[in-house]
């Protein structure tokens, strides 16, 4: 991270001419369990990793935003808080800070002018949440420096809207929730409805590795919004505002009344919820074998009643639950139809499967897998 700091604070001087005021971090998420729930008024599992988005600012005393970023070749945006702020499509990375600072004035807080540099080293189009971690710091930054205020409850929601309004992406809460709030060495078992999050140590001896399968993002955005209706299809024939009210007993008794294909859809996620809940107690237990059990069957949900995973994902999870069996546990993790695989589990078995993963991956999918040993970190901060 020093070297990220570094990096982001020399652009600031190169660029702008003289030191940074601030520097603001806010993490990338891996969700442990607990999928596709957020949107359902379910419970999710994410802890932050260490890799983060870096934002340095400075303060100016007009109502111009200017914004470089240090990923993108010094690629730079500038606007100006009293004229219509646009999205732009031929520039994704801008519409991320455009939109946040369009939702706070929305809010009608009180901005003013900065300098901003951003850069990170969260794997893009990973679905380890780049842009989330980026609209949190956005967030963060312009609360610290213009005296928002804002609790990091707040900080997590304006970031989502500025996404669902701004940048046109229908997601859930869990990413931004995780950014802002996540703790060190723990999970964070978030309740999406009400937004109570409880930190969940993660046993010592346990690691988060993140297996990225660089299949690259196709149907995600379709796919997702796609099942985000058949949910709301389901919970609206069970006369449910959200489905994660429905228990699986409760679901399964009713199967006859339903379409085949929304069924699918409301038992992934009815049984998803139950199992980020069992999660959390197998984990208090330090109880691998259990937990492995959990992990397992959040795939095979999301592989045969959700249907998000793709054959690249269910190869990395196959290689790796060979090398662990029950002394951890291994799923994809994130939205779907590309990503990565989590698998928590015992140093001592870390190189084991990268080997594996290695040895077979590349042969079938002529795909290059990476992997990050991740230490889990906390949420976002002034630096
Ligand atoms: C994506 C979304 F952004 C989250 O809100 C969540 O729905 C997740 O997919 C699936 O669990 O990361």
């Amino acid at each position: 991270m020093t070297e990220l700091f570094g990096r982001v604070g020399s652009v600031f001087e190169g660029v702008f001419g003289y030191a940074h005021e601030y520097l603001f971090q806010a993490p990338g998420r891996v969700n442990l369990i607990g999928e596709h729930t957020d949107y359902n008024g379910g419970f999710v599992l994410p802890c932050a990793i260490s890799f983060a988005t870096v934002v340095a600012v400075a303060k100016r005393n007009d109502d111009l935003v200017r914004v470089v970023a240090a990923d993108y070749e010094n690629d730079s945006d500038q606007f100006s808080l009293q004229e219509e702020i646009t999205f732009n499509k031929d520039k994704m990375w801008v519409n991320y800070i455009r939109g946040v600072v369009v939702i706070l004035m929305k809010y009608a807080y009180a901005l003013g002018g900065v300098y901003l540099v951003v850069g990170g080293n969260i794997p893009k189009g990973a679905g380890l949440s780049s842009s989330a971690s980026l609209q949190v710091a956005i967030t963060r930054a312009f609360s610290e420096i213009y005296g928002l205020s804002l609790s990091q409850k707040q900080i997590a929601l304006i970031s989502q809207k500025a996404e669902n309004e701004f940048v046109g992406c229908s997601c859930g809460i869990m990413d931004q929730m995780a950014s802002a709030n996540a703790r060190e060495g723990h999970g964070l078992l978030i309740d999406c409805l009400t937004l109570d999050i409880q930190p969940v140590a993660l046993p010592d001896n346990i690691t988060v590795l993140i297996i990225n399968s660089n299949k690259r993002r196709g149907l995600v955005d379709s796919e997702y919004n796609l099942r985000r209706q058949q949910c709301e299809t389901a919970a609206r024939h069970c006369g449910v505002n959200t489905l994660c009210e429905l228990s699986s007993e409760v679901l399964i008794r009713n199967q006859q009344s339903f379409d085949p294909l929304i069924f699918k859809r409301a038992k992934h996620v009815v049984t998803e919820n139950e199992r980020t809940l069992e999660a959390v107690k197998a984990l208090s237990k330090e109880d691998m074998s259990a937990l492995s059990e959990l992990m397992e069957a959040s795939h095979l949900s999301m592989r045969d009643d959700f249907e998000i995973t793709v054959s690249e994902i269910d190869l990395l999870v196959a290689l790796t639950k060979g090398v662990i069996g029950t002394r951890g546990g291994v799923r994809m993790t994130g939205g779907g139809f590309c990503g990565c695989v989590v698998a928590l589990l015992p140093h001592d078995l870390i190189d084991n499967v990268i080997n594996a993963v290695q040895k077979h991956y590349k042969k079938i999918t002529r795909l290059t897998p990476e992997f990050y040993v991740c230490d889990t970190s906390k949420g976002a901060c002034r630096v």
